[in-house]
């Protein structure tokens, strides 16, 4: 007797199943950056989180780093087809900072020194989804992979981990952020192969 079980063909190996479909691996770390990459005195740099008109709370680099961070390992996915798996980051979680925030506000636009921006529902960079990293392999984040500061949100597409990032605004709706208005996908779900708007 033969049992076929439909959707599984083909032969499988273990790594496969980290590995979201069209994907490949790598083992080096690819720069993707649309721009010059921004170096930012860590004197000057801050974290600002806005309701769109007026900051709600603000942090400088000393009162960041005062706050408690997580070490954590992810698997990051990049639409033009590379994932690297098992990269260790230390950062401080949206859940620390957007802990006293109070809003009905439920998109969240993170900007970046340089012009970048990215939009996120906020439910997904809660509950230990998504940091503020500044370690990358325990040690300081590179200027050119973001430092001082990234988002990091590895659930989705890479494009939304916002390098440089100087603050996130509140939105009631959302709104697409610099690839998103360029015709990528408004979600980016790699598992779901959100690429493209219409995907
Ligand atoms: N500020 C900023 N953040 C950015 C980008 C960018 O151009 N500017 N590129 C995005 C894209 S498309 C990717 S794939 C990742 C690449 O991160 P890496 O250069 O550290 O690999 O950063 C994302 N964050
Ligand atoms: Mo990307």
């Amino acid at each position: 007797m033969t049992i076929v079980s439909r959707g599984f063909s083909g032969r499988r190996s273990v790594g496969d199943a980290k590995l979201p479909p069209g994907q490949h691996l790598t083992t080096d770390f690819p720069v993707l950056s649309a721009g010059p990459t921004p170096h930012i005195p860590l004197d000057q740099w801050e974290f600002v989180i806005s309701d769109g008109t007026k900051p709600l709370k603000r942090f400088d680099w000393n009162t960041f780093r005062a706050l408690p961070s997580e070490t954590i390992k992810v698997d990051l996915h990049c639409v033009t087809r590379w994932s690297k798996l098992g990269t260790s980051w230390e950062g401080v979680s949206l859940d620390v900072l957007l802990a006293d925030v109070r809003s009905e506000l439920t998109y969240a636009m993170f900007d970046s020194y340089g012009g970048y921006s990215t939009n996120v529902p906020l439910k997904d960079v809660l509950n230990h989804q998504a940091w503020i990293a500044f370690k990358y392999g325990g040690s300081g984040l590179a200027p050119e992979h973001g430092g001082p500061a990234r988002l990091l949100v590895p659930h989705l597409y890479l494009w939304k981990s916002a390098k440089w990032v100087r603050g996130v605004r509140l939105m009631s709706h959302d709104n697409p952020g610099f690839w998103e208005g360029l015709g990528y996908h408004i979600y980016g779900d790699p598992w779901r192969e959100q690429r493209y708007s219409d995907d």
